[in-house]
């Protein structure tokens, strides 16, 4: 870049970071590791062959729509779990089962960027039942089963757009909280972008997740037309309270990089969501008409199944007042985080010279005190110097995310110095500095969201790869690199490649999901409309031009296997039910030519159901796509089909000879 064009580059604060993000980040620069003794390093990854890891590590995958299962410290990959996507892997969002999962008002949405994975709590400690993801562009939540790390309920949020200051888990998971990136004209209407200061507004969400199937949202804010960035619920004394970032308070509505970058302080609004609910037990929200979806995957048809929602509560400010305040906070805020004691809120000014930390006691001091500098749309917003406990000095570049450690240390990860910075707290005072390779985004402690972080180690997730991998065309891995912080200094001790884009992460104690795991679903149990429990319950039935088989999977064969009487144009729907009763016994099952969906990964006792569509007469193979057993190889079958019109009957043979024995006979077992 010219000199001239650059001193035009510096002219406006946001233009400062962009410029700063080319000389930091995208410079070449020198691979200093920060690792003092390689052999020690690897020594303390080192997971010996058979011995698992200490910690499950949940990645968002971004933009990929799913979420990475890691073992740490290893970093070696368990499971893509896919939540906002479709998985050719498996078949989920192809099969008719969970195809529902991804229903919306916009329709059936089988993609989004998720960016924060958020573990139930119990207590303010992960409990390893759920976790929850967002979906940032069609805004939505989902809960994955960690005892069968399965997606099993979605909800989408209403009068939201960019939905990514979400899911963050409260204290015993009363709620998870959201807040609306993008301010819309609410309800949603033909406006124009001139009218965007008065027109427009955000919303934020209280929404219930503590129950399995029951999911909701509770209640709506309306709020002021910025765009609120991130948020965190608080602990302990600060429990029922949430706090969030904001940024373009100037409600700019173009060229955000500059416009939006004038404030020299935006707001952190801090809501108490007790008061809200107590306004809305006394009547005071109003019904918004509004549609919204809500998809539940049943543990007994093992079919997701979806009902249609047709308004919200939404709480004005000024008809709940002691709700809602602001608290001022420099500059263009990112991150929140609370810390393990629930007193101290720390923000991530991307463009401040600071890190600003908001003391919980001083906000309700303040507010008793009525020590406010003004409103803003009617809200109070606090006296800066009254609620602020301290400026972290010398925070680095660019801070963006905040973990906390077991010792009332804080990690925070700065985006353009590519570094993490730990600081003390109370103390406020920097205490040592690791350089990550490069620009990275959150960062993790094991437990580091929660009132006791285990602590151990951070992980730091990274926006650019560079040199650290070998190259792989255009598109570089995303990256994390492992730091031991249990003594003085951060140590790096290991870099692992992630899938999609990882923003945040969690990790929790192996022990607390790894021995409740489902190992099959029952057989008896399955209620799936199609379900075959044995081979004598398969057939074959027509109704019109839709024929449905009912099929059974076992090693190492289908029944049944030869079908004949399908015709040209037939929508032939197989519906496989695997009949092991095992661990990790699954079957597979394709079909020549499926246009439509993927394979099915059948788990045992599960049924899944393949749509096929012949265009032409002829005799078409499937067959089991998981290598299963010595016989795998056998598991096969053909359908036969007659061009329209043939007289042929539907009809279905499974060979007498049961393959059982033989297995037996060669020890094929999986
Ligand atoms: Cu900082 Cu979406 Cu939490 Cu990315 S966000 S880094
Ligand atoms: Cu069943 Cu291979």
């Amino acid at each position: 870049m010219s000199l001239t064009r650059r001193s035009k580059y510096l002219a406006s604060a946001g233009a400062v970071l962009l410029a700063a993000t080319y000389l930091y980040a995208c410079a070449p620069r020198q691979k200093v590791s920060g690792i003092g003794n390689l052999g020690d390093a690897a020594s303390r990854t080192y997971v010996a062959p058979g011995s698992y890891d200490e910690f499950y590590f949940f990645t968002s995958g971004g933009f990929s729509g799913q979420v990475g299962v890691y073992g740490l410290p290893s970093g070696r990959l368990l499971k893509v779990l896919p939540v906002f996507s479709q998985n050719a892997e498996n078949g989920y969002g192809y099969n008719s089962e969970t195809k529902a999962l991804l229903n919306t008002s916009y329709g059936n949405i089988p993609w989004d960027d998720t960016h924060h994975p958020s573990l139930s709590m119990t207590n303010g400690e992960h409990d390893g039942r759920w976790l929850f993801i967002n979906a940032n562009n069609t805004p939505r939540f989902a809960r994955i089963d960690l005892a069968k790390f399965e997606t099993t309920e979605t909800l989408e949020i209403p009068n939201t757009a960019g939905n990514h200051g979400a899911p963050f888990a409260t204290e015993n998971t009363e709620y998870l909280v959201a807040a609306t990136r993008f301010s819309i004209p609410l309800p949603q209407k033909d406006e124009s972008f001139g009218d965007f200061a008065t027109k427009f507004k955000g919303t934020i969400s209280l929404v219930k997740a503590n129950e399995f199937g029951k999911m909701d949202v509770a209640f709506q804010i309306l709020m002021p037309g910025f765009d609120y960035d991130l948020g965190r619920p608080g602990k302990g004394p600060s429990h029922g309270w949430v706090f969030f970032t904001s940024y373009n308070t100037e409600q700019a509505y173009t060229k955000l990089e500059v416009n939006a970058s004038k404030n020299d302080k935006d707001y952190m609004a801090a809501v108490n969501w007790k008061q809200g609910e107590k306004c809305v037990a006394e009547g005071k929200a109003k019904t918004w008409p509004t549609k919204y979806y809500h998809n539940v995957l049943d543990d007994a048809t093992h079919t997701a199944t979806s009902e249609v929602k047709t308004s919200v509560k939404m709480l004005l400010p000024e008809d709940c007042p002691g709700m809602v305040y602001f608290l001022p906070t420099p500059k263009s805020p990112h991150g929140v985080d609370v810390d393990p004691t629930g007193e101290y809120i720390v923000g991530g000014g991307k463009l401040a010279t600071v890190i600003p930390v908001h003391s919980f006691s001083k906000i309700q001091k303040a507010i008793a005190d009525k020590n406010f500098e003004k409103d803003v749309y009617g809200i109070p917003v606090v006296n800066y110097a009254a609620s602020m406990f301290c400026e972290v000095a010398n925070p680095g570049l660019g801070p963006l995310h905040n973990e906390f450690d077991e010792k009332g240390n804080v990690y925070t990860s700065v985006f353009i110095s590519s570094e993490i910075v730990k600081w003390s707290l109370p103390g406020c005072k920097v205490l040592d500095r690791v350089p990550t390779y490069y620009s990275i985004g959150h960062l993790s402690v094991m437990g580091g969201d929660t009132r006791k972080p285990y602590g151990k180690y951070v992980v730091a997730m990274n926006k650019i790869s560079k040199d650290r991998f070998l190259p792989t065309g255009p598109e570089l891995t995303q990256s994390a690199q492992l730091f031991d912080i249990s003594g003085d200094k951060m140590k790096l001790l290991l870099d692992f490649p992630t899938i999609g884009e990882p923003h945040y992460a969690q990790g929790i104690l192996a022990s607390k999901i790894k021995d409740n795991q489902v190992k099959f679903f029952k057989l008896a149990d399955n209620n799936h409309p199609y379900v075959a429990k044995t081979e004598q319950a398969t057939g074959l039935t027509r109704s019109g031009k839709t024929v449905h088989i009912k099929m059974t999977a076992i090693r190492s064969h289908f029944a049944p296997d030869n079908i004949d009487g399908v015709q040209v144009g037939d929508t032939v729907l197989f519906h496989v039910t695997n009949l092991e009763q095992d661990w990790d016994v699954p079957h597979g099952f394709a079909a020549i030519g499926s246009f439509s969906d993927a394979e099915l990964l059948i788990m045992p006792g599960q049924t899944r159901t393949l749509t096929w569509i012949p265009n032409s007469p002829g005799v078409f193979p499937f067959y089991c796509t998981d290598f299963c057993s010595a016989l795998h190889q056998e598991m096969q079958g053909y359908v036969r089909v007659a061009a329209v019109g043939s007289t042929v009957a539907l009809s279905a043979t499974t060979s007498k000879r049961s393959l059982k024995a033989l297995e037996q006979a060669t020890g094929s077992a999986r």
